[in-house]
């Protein structure tokens, strides 16, 4: 019997709880961090209250994760906390979470071969590329739980349901192949896609409207003429994470040329200039003939956020959910950023809406 609700069908698992970063270190100094269990306590109690199906993830094996990611970052990952814990850093200096000092750069290594350090304080850099991502006891059973919560939203829509949306954190579009980041661990958006892929839709898009641009999943599909990855994101030439990644002039190289679309917005962009953008990447996709899409879905657009300048409103997001919606296709929201607790449930529900059937 199907649920007639004003949202697409949620899935949730209470282990994504289990994440408790306790602390961000940035530049050098510790802050007490915004990406917090609460964040998805929020979540949950918004779209129960909107009415929607919750349902429970399957467990998955890790096929589809390892297409996305290097085994090696899996493994390290899956042990690292218990290394550190082992370490003894705790009452050695006083911290209870993996915190990376050095990490073995290009320009470290200038061509020498790198051997793998035996010091969990020295492997702690090897997968990571930031000091603001700290693993602890919970980091790996809450982001496998993530990707289980992505592939059971994905089998939904491959199922016949036209959206399902996966309730997850940590986030995941800032994690690269082998690289964690950026609040991120394994990138949900990208496993999303490959389950798409692997049941047989031949060409995805991923609309990633979060307020950062998505450096990891554009990375992964970089080369890839199966996947067109857009977003929309506040400019990191303007001095905004990632920095480095998420400027108009990537479109992708190889096979994947001209399957990559970044729009960068200045600081203090609102909803008159964040949805006509928005309107541009969905004509994008559909030019280039997507037949499913995942929404990298941060709502830290929204404006008081305090991870980014954007000012979208709680009707910004209602017209992007429209935008969103509006070709029909098959989709697959994958929840990311949003910090404002006191915003976060509207404006995701405000997206949400416009996939529902009632
Ligand atoms: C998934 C996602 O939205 N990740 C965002 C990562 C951006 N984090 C940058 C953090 C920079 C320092 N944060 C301190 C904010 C004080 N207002
Ligand atoms: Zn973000």
């Amino acid at each position: 019997m199907h649920h007639v609700s004003a949202l697409p069908p949620v899935v949730f698992s209470a282990d994504t709880l289990r994440h408790e970063p306790g602390a961000e270190i940035w530049v050098g100094v510790r802050t007490p961090g915004t990406e917090v269990p609460d964040r998805a306590r929020v979540l949950l109690e918004a779209v129960q209250a909107a009415g929607a199906e919750v349902l429970g993830p399957t467990a998955y094996d890790d096929e589809v994760l390892r297409r996305v990611h290097d085994p090696g970052l899996l493994d390290h990952l899956r042990t690292v906390a218990d290394d550190w814990a082992a370490g003894d850093y705790l009452s050695l200096v006083g911290q209870d979470r993996v915190v990376p000092y050095v990490f073995p750069t290009p320009g470290m290594l200038d061509g020498l071969p790198a051997h793998q350090p035996t010091a969990t304080h020295a492997r702690a850099g090897v997968w990571c590329y930031d000091t603001m991502t700290l693993v602890g006891p919970g980091t790996w059973t809450a982001a496998r739980a993530a990707v289980d919560v992505t592939l059971t939203a994905a089998a939904l829509v491959t199922d016949g349901a036209r959206a399902a949306y996966a309730l997850t954190r940590p986030p995941g579009h800032h994690a690269t192949r082998r690289a964690f980041g950026g609040s991120c661990y394994l990138n949900n958006a990208a496993v999303a896609v490959e389950a798409l892929r692997k049941s047989g839709v031949e060409r995805v898009a991923v609309v990633d409207v979060d307020a950062h641009h998505g450096n990891g999943t554009q990375a992964v599909f970089w080369e890839r003429p199966d996947v067109f990855y857009a977003s929309l994101h506040v400019d990191p030439g303007a001095g905004w994470f990632p920095h480095f990644v998420g400027y108009a002039d990537e479109t992708g190289v190889g096979d994947g040329a001209g399957s990559t679309h970044n729009a960068p917005l200045p600081p203090g962009s609102g909803d008159d200039e964040w949805l006509p953008a928005l309107h541009g990447l969905v004509e994008k996709v559909l030019g280039w003939g997507a037949r499913a899409l995942v929404v990298s879905l941060g709502v830290d657009a929204a404006g008081g956020d305090p991870e980014s300048p954007l000012e979208v409103t709680t009707d910004g997001f209602r017209v992007a959910g429209s935008m969103l919606a509006a070709p029909g296709l098959p989709t697959v929201l994958v929840h990311e950023g949003g910090y404002d607790l006191s915003r976060l449930g509207m404006d995701t529900i405000a997206v949400l809406e416009a996939f529902g059937d009632a």
